[in-house]
């Protein structure tokens, strides 16, 4: 996380400027890359990122606090054409996030561009929510376009004609985020810290420990197994002493036999590597020891059970 520097408070000439507070809404299509920006930006893994669409399946949110301000990033799920009712309520997420956001921030893949029915999609979805509240488009993925590359490339967003102002980013290489900040400083109304400005989310950490588990779960797994799991964790023991280690046990539920002989893998290869890869991250977020036990679980049609999205948080109580 960004400390504060005192001496910064003021030292840009700019102390009689007020101090900026609010919720900014970054949406977009699966795979745009809002996870990876809003991770970057806030200078912390809060999100998972992987090359599959739809990764982000909650509103998640990154704080960033600086000398000018507070800026609350509500990470969204893409926004994609519906089947579940799992997939309804990740895109009541990103409409809720839209909803409440003092900023909007449609964030545009540059390579691979959007097809022209998604751009239409997304533009009939957000116009008419806008209601006077500033709309910023993140053009990310800069640095896969190349310098020349990328001109042309704003110049057919431009002509889309919306009244955004268009800003190139990268959130994998953090290429110009100054200058996004800058402009989404510009647009927050006044006021006080909506959280300790020493969080950088407001998850909690078995929240941030469970997407770890499924960003790892994304990243070994390709087509529908991943989107047809989800983790659980069941048991969280903090470690006794500061060299202790913390104990989490956890399970992944798929809905078919066949998914979780997929997860396992041949002699649990597969299982053992995901939970390599994510005991190894979240040591490095609680900042010791982990014991990592994950199951595999079978829970026919899961995404369309009331009890089990519950269970999951994937809706209130
Ligand atoms: N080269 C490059 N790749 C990026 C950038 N941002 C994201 N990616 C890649 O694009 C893919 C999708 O990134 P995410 O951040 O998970 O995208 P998302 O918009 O959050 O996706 P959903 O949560 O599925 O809606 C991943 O493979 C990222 O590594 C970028 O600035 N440059
Ligand atoms: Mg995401």
């Amino acid at each position: 996380m960004r400390e504060i520097d005192i001496d910064d408070l003021g030292s840009d000439g700019g102390s009689s400027d007020p101090y900026k507070c609010g919720l900014v809404a970054m949406v977009g299509l699966p795979n745009a890359g809002k996870s990876t920006l809003v991770n970057a930006l806030v200078g912390e893994k809060v999100s998972a990122i992987s090359p599959i669409p739809q990764t982000t399946r909650t509103l998640i949110r990154g704080i960033l606090t600086e000398p000018r301000g507070q800026i609350v990033f509500l990470d969204t799920p893409g926004i994609h054409r519906l089947s579940h009712a799992f997939n309804h309520l990740m895109i009541d997420m990103s409409r809720e996030a839209l909803l409440g956001a003092h900023v909007i921030v449609w964030v545009i893949s540059l390579d691979p561009m959007p097809s022209r029915d998604d751009i239409a999609r997304m533009r009939d979805l957000l116009l008419p929510i806008l209601d006077g509240r500033p709309l910023l488009i993140a053009a990310t993925k800069m640095d896969k376009t190349g310098g020349h590359g990328m001109i042309p490339k704003l110049l057919e967003i431009e002509s889309w004609g919306l009244p955004a102002e268009i800003i190139p980013v990268s959130g994998a290489k953090s290429k110009n985020l100054d200058r996004f900040l800058d402009v989404v400083f510009r647009h927050l109304p006044e006021g006080e810290n909506l959280f300790d400005p020493e969080l950088y989310t407001n998850q909690t950490v078995r929240q941030l420990v469970r997407e770890l588990i499924q960003e790892k779960i994304f990243w070994s797994l390709r087509e529908e197994v991943p989107h047809q799991s989800a983790v659980m964790i069941e048991e969280y023991i903090e470690p006794e002493g500061p060299r202790g280690i913390t104990t989490i046990r956890g399970v992944i539920i798929v809905e078919r036999d066949s998914q979780k002989a997929i997860m396992i893998g041949s002699g649990g290869e597969r299982i053992r590597e995901v939970s390599e890869k994510a005991r190894l991250e979240i040591e490095r977020l609680v900042g010791g020891k982990v014991f990592l036990r994950m199951l595999v679980k079978v829970e026919p049609a899961w995404r369309d059970n009331p009890r089990i999205l519950r269970e999951l948080g994937y809706i209130g109580e």
